[in-house]
């Protein structure tokens, strides 16, 4: 491996649901962040490094920005801002569509703000004609001098080398921030529980998985490596308890046990885990709740 004698700090922002979870683990080659075919997936600012050529890129994926309606939101939109201040470069995502909508514009201006170096990165290129890309270029064009764009597919790694050596370009003399081999600054913990978050995600329609919070309140490793994990699922009404244990507990062992199947690969060890339904009304609009789930920014 070659030495590390700079680093490059770039955020991944854009609006919900436009694939910077999926861009993050195909750029680390690993999943370090979860991934949902609903809006409003990731909550909170996930580091994904990668060495390459002598540079150390630490991605940073952000929760997609959007008009906040509760606590929860506003914590999440303050974590994108923030996002978008002291690094080197940012990359503001964007579906292949000939439009730039609210988050882009208020994401621009941030970048603008900031002064900082921006790639627009036009994602999903495998759901669109080559000619139509040319369109979204030129309405984003318009819209802000972006120092390069770029359209790739997160999800068919499309594009990805042609990303990376741009964003070479914005890496900085420094050190190694993080050691060789370390892909997330996400603790084990952390991932367990976004995983379980995941399948609650997938699994459940509407508004039930977005009210749902999980914490991970045991877990310890016997010396036969056996790892034993317990969980608990918060939800906000009597009634979401109900949906997510389903008839006779089937939606709840669903979700645990693909969960466990996840979270067995990634920790590359057996898992027992045990998994509790509990009622927090309205905790997304709480401060206290929302900061008691790690989603505090002090
Ligand atoms: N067709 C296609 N789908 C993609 C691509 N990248 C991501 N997706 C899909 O888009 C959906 C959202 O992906 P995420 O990576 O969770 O999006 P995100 O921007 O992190 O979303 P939030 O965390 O909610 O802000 C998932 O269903 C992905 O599989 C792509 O290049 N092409
Ligand atoms: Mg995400």
């Amino acid at each position: 491996m070659q030495e590390i004698k700079k680093t490059a700090m770039i955020t991944l922002a854009g609006r919900p649901n436009v694939g910077k979870s999926t861009l993050v683990n195909a750029l680390v080659g690993e999943k370090i962040a979860i991934v949902s075919p609903k809006p409003q997936t990731t909550r909170n600012r996930i580091s994904g490094v990668v060495n390459r050529g002598g540079v150390q890129f630490i991605f940073l994926d952000t929760p997609g920005f959007h008009r906040a309606r509760n606590k929860l939101g506003d914590y999440m939109v303050n974590v994108v801002k923030s996002s978008v201040a002291d690094v080197d470069a940012v990359c503001l995502l964007v579906e292949p569509i000939p439009h730039v909508g609210a988050p882009e514009q208020a994401l621009i201006d941030r970048i603008r703000e900031e002064r900082l170096p921006a790639v627009l990165v036009i994602n999903k290129i495998d759901t669109v004609e080559k000619a139509a890309l040319l369109e979204v270029m030129a309405a984003y064009s318009q819209a802000y001098a972006f120092d390069a764009i770029i359209p790739i597919s997160a999800q068919e790694k499309d594009g990805l080398d042609v990303l990376m050596a741009e964003l070479s370009k914005y890496a900085q003399e420094g050190p190694q921030l993080f050691p060789d081999g370390m892909t997330t600054d996400q603790p084990d913990r952390q991932i367990v529980a976004e995983i379980v978050r995941e399948k609650l995600l997938r699994n459940l329609n509407k508004e039930v998985p977005h009210g749902t919070a999980v914490e991970v309140t045991t877990f310890s490793q016997r010396d036969s490596g056996v790892i034993d994990l317990g969980v608990t699922i918060y939800c906000e009404k009597a009634g979401h308890k109900g949906i997510i244990i389903g008839k006779n507990g089937a939606m709840l062992k669903k979700i645990s046990s693909h969960a466990r199947e996840d979270i067995e690969r990634f920790m590359g060890e057996k898992v027992y885990m045990e998994t509790w339904v509990k009622v927090k009304e309205n905790w997304r609009d709480n401060v206290n709740y929302v900061r008691g789930f790690g989603y505090d920014d002090q």
